[in-house]
């Protein structure tokens, strides 16, 4: 049975001090996508909906989904049943079971209370010479897009943790889309947040037509300007394509992978704790990664951690995905927590967990320079960011994190400058203008400033 193949399933132990830089660098790379066969499947599917609106998407769900949206459409509106509209139906709404509702709101008052610390309104202003003062003052995108994933599971918590952001930025217009269940309907707890968030419009469609209806528009579904969201390999080549299309004008947040987690543990963690924290992100997917560094440990512990893998795996429900993607994690023995966390910063992980005696948030604030989310200390369990603690669980994977921050609500806003030179601060500024556009022979920028001068002072 796959439980029995579990409980045989060997990790890769390596010491670090054995590994030489290439092996390193081998080790932090994930398993490759290839994008440009993705590409070639998905652009036909964008052009179609691009001549064609709706009736593609309707074609494209019927091929890829199974799913008849005109023929399941039993609340949502004509003329083409892709697009359900606020306020959204009371029975729908009704189906979410009071104690999932309360939980969805825990997790929505937090991840609003963290998310709400990140913006600071108004106008900021610095005096970076005397009578020449700079700016900068915060606005919302006008229309976001938010993609939340079917698939393999219900991503009522993408949801929240896409849309909770873009209310927070007041973005006056959120529209999120979501491949259709088997019989056509929306996943209602996904509704129930949509709700709570504001969002507009639900388009009942996922893959890469739904990303095309988002970033060009149809005859229902508005065209937004960014597209958030995770999603399948043709979602994310979707989203490049779209990027890369001057003719929409859509911009896209990072590009988002397969989960992935990296522990870092001494051995004063129960096995259980250590094995479950790798196991719950390796439960997302069949090409998700998870790597065990653990400190100072001995043989015996590391072989308890093994075996707490395997067992713990052998009675979770998602055995198939899980024995793939447990089959590409490995163990690396550091000496020291700086050795781990040098692996780390090499590996760059998605989620990073540090439950190791003596090492608080002020050692992970020096130590961490590559990680998309990190959780320290016994009693920070991913699931807690994944779900309700507040941070956003939208984080850059597969070593991106070299380079992005995760889903902030600073995605959601752009930033205008704004300058106000009084006369004698534009005399005093003037001269290095002047000066710098005579050395780039630029006639009319040094007149600009020169003509005001020489014109004196009015008002
Ligand atoms: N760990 C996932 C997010 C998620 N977990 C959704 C549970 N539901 C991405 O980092
Ligand atoms: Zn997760």
């Amino acid at each position: 049975t796959s439980a029995d193949a579990f409980e045989t399933l060997e990790l890769k132990v390596y010491a670090y001090s054995a590994l030489s830089d290439k092996h390193k660098h081998t080790l932090y790379k994930r398993p490759v996508m290839n994008t440009q066969q993705i590409m070639d499947r998905v652009k036909p599917i964008i052009d179609d909906v691009k001549t064609r609106g709706d009736a593609a998407i309707i074609d494209a769900t019927k091929k890829f989904d199974g799913v008849d949206l005109v023929e399941t459409a039993h609340v949502r509106s004509s003329p083409t049943h892709t697009v359900m509209r606020a306020p959204y139906p009371a029975e729908i709404i009704a189906r979410v079971p009071p104690e999932t509702r309360a939980a969805l709101d825990v997790a929505f008052d937090n991840i609003k209370k963290f998310h709400e610390a990140q913006v600071e309104w108004g106008v900021s202003s610095v005096e970076t010479m005397e009578g020449v003062s700079c700016s900068r003052f915060p606005t919302p995108i006008t229309r976001v897009g938010l993609y939340v994933p079917g698939g393999t599971a219900v991503l009522p918590s993408t949801a929240l943790m896409l849309s909770t952001p873009a209310l927070v930025a007041r973005v006056p217009h959120i529209v999120l889309a979501t491949p259709p269940r088997r019989d056509g309907s929306v996943c209602p707890e996904v509704v129930y947040v949509a709700a709570k968030a504001g969002v507009e419009a639900i388009l009942v469609a996922g893959g890469a037509q739904a990303v095309a209806a988002l970033a060009y528009g149809t005859q229902t579904v508005p065209k937004v300007d960014k597209i958030f969201g995770p999603g399948n390999q043709y979602v994310t080549a979707a989203k490049l394509v779209a990027q890369n299309d001057f003719s929409c004008l859509v911009s896209a947040d990072l590009p988002a992978g397969p989960s992935e987690v990296l522990v870092i543990c001494d051995s004063t963690v129960p096995p259980a704790h250590v094995a479950l924290d790798l196991l719950s992100q390796a439960e997302h997917g069949a090409d998700s990664q998870a790597v065990l560094l653990t400190v100072g440990a001995d043989d015996a512990y590391v072989a308890r951690v093994v075996r707490a893998v395997q067992e713990e795996g052998a009675k979770l429900p998602r055995n198939k995905i899980l024995r793939e993607s447990v089959s590409k994690s490995y163990v690396v023995r550091c000496e020291t927590v700086q050795e781990a966390f040098e692996f780390s910063n090499g590996y760059a992980p998605e989620h990073l967990v540090v439950n190791v005696r003596g090492v608080g948030v002020d050692v992970v604030a020096r130590e961490v320079k590559n990680a998309g989310s990190v959780f320290v200390g016994r009693w920070a369990p991913v699931s807690c960011g994944d779900y309700a603690s507040g941070t956003n669980h939208t984080l850059p994977t597969y070593g991106y994190a070299r380079s992005y921050s995760g889903l902030g609500t600073g995605a959601f806003l752009k930033y205008v400058t704004v300058q106000s030179l009084t006369y004698a601060g534009l005399k005093e500024l003037g001269k290095s203008v002047i000066r710098l556009a005579d050395v780039e022979e630029l006639k009319a920028h040094g007149e600009s400033v020169r003509v005001r001068i020489e014109g004196g002072e009015y008002d």
